[in-house]
């Protein structure tokens, strides 16, 4: 039995993107820079989305996986910005172009409002391009705060959503 068996798997749902060079391999890239230190539990499909927040950028590629983790929320995030940063991410602007971005949506059942770290991410509940993939692998998944499943929210909200295009990529 491993080791680290014994000590408490938070699970954790995160959000990747791209739409800087070559967004499918950025998100293959991080997601296998990712497996070698989470126990990479589920992937959902990979979506071509258009760019919200900032219009003015390319097309985006999202996809969702949940991890199984140790890690505190604020060692994971720092593990998270290093592998962002490993894979050559530079500063940009808010919700500007970037060459890969992952977010932490859930992390458990937690509510977390630090300086650093918000969960469940602010925007999650708004965007299709974060709520479609989720609930592909967290759809049975309870949102803090609201007590409801993933896929209750994505059910309820999902006109407000419909406008945004999204593409599955094969
Ligand atoms: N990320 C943003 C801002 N806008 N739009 C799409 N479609 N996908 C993203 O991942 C995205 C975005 C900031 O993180
Ligand atoms: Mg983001
Ligand atoms: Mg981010």
């Amino acid at each position: 039995m491993r080791l680290l068996k014994l000590l408490h798997q938070f699970k954790v749902l995160l959000g990747l993107g791209s739409n800087l060079g070559d967004k499918k391999e950025n998100i293959a890239h991080a997601i296998n820079h990712i497996g070698k230190t989470l126990y990479i539990k589920r992937t959902s499909n990979l979506y071509q989305t258009c760019p919200t927040g900032y219009i003015d950028q390319p097309d985006f590629y999202n996809r969702c996986i949940t991890v199984e983790t140790e890690l505190f929320p604020l060692s994971l995030l720092a593990f998270l910005k290093d592998t962002e940063i490993g894979l050559g991410r530079k500063r940009s602007i808010k919700w500007g172009p970037r060459l890969i971005d992952i977010d932490i949506l859930l992390f458990d059942v937690k509510l977390i409002y630090s300086r650093r770290l918000a969960v469940p991410h602010k925007e999650m509940l708004k965007r299709k391009f974060a709520m479609l993939p989720a609930c592909e692998i967290a759809g049975d998944w309870i949102y803090p705060g609201l007590h409801k499943t993933v896929k209750a929210l994505y059910r309820e909200r999902r006109e407000a959503l419909a406008v945004q295009k999204i593409m599955k990529i094969r």
